[in-house]
């Protein structure tokens, strides 16, 4: 054998050397054992705070007409949270009172005032958190009663008066009550 032949092998050996590498490379990618794969997912979906009030009418206002010393008088009124988060209720309270006509013993008592003498006569009891009159209200309003989510309506019994400690400062005096309830979410 001449060299020249010897070399020919050689050059040949090492092309099948190149090509069974290629072929244990391609294969390595097959050589795999049991997998399995489940997809998953997360959802994101915000809760609802609803607040429903009942109890105060189709035009949503309690009047009071014709009011003396010694009167009281009990009123029912429904809170309802059919939100599905639990929140905590407050309410703002403004009240705006008016002397109307001067009656002569209203005048002879000296008690004429713009805003009237009414305010501070009716008293409102709240169960759970107790007595006040509506001028103590007037932009304090009450908070703080937490109201569950779901929990079905809430029936409070309001019970109004005027003490027969009053006098004549509150005869055609009057008081307009407007009250705004607030849910607001528990814990923020
Ligand atoms: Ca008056
Ligand atoms: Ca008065």
């Amino acid at each position: 054998m001449s060299v020249l032949q010897n070399n020919k092998k050689a050059a040949a050996g090492i092309g099948v050397a190149a090509v069974a590498a290629a072929v244990v490379a391609l294969g390595a990618g097959t050589y795999a054992a049991f997998t399995d794969t489940e997809d998953t997912q997360a959802t994101f979906a915000a809760g609802s705070l609803d607040l429903e009030v009942g109890g105060f009418g189709d035009a949503g206002t309690l009047q009071f007409a014709d009011l003396a010393p010694g009167w009281s008088e009990e009123h029912v009124v429904s809170i309802d949270n059919v939100g599905t988060i639990d929140g905590v209720l407050k309410f703002t309270v403004d009240v705006t009172g008016s002397d109307n006509t001067c009656t002569e013993p209203e005048e002879t008592d000296g008690r004429c005032s713009t805003n009237g003498d009414l305010a501070e006569a009716i008293t409102v009891s709240v169960p759970g958190a107790g007595t006040y009159t509506l001028a103590q209200l007037d932009d304090e309003g009450l908070g703080g009663i937490p109201l569950a989510a779901e929990g079905g309506a809430q029936s409070y019994t309001l019970t109004f008066a005027i003490p027969d400690t009053v006098g004549n400062e509150i005869q055609s005096d009057s008081a307009v009550v407007a009250i705004e309830a607030i849910l607001e979410q528990a814990g923020s």
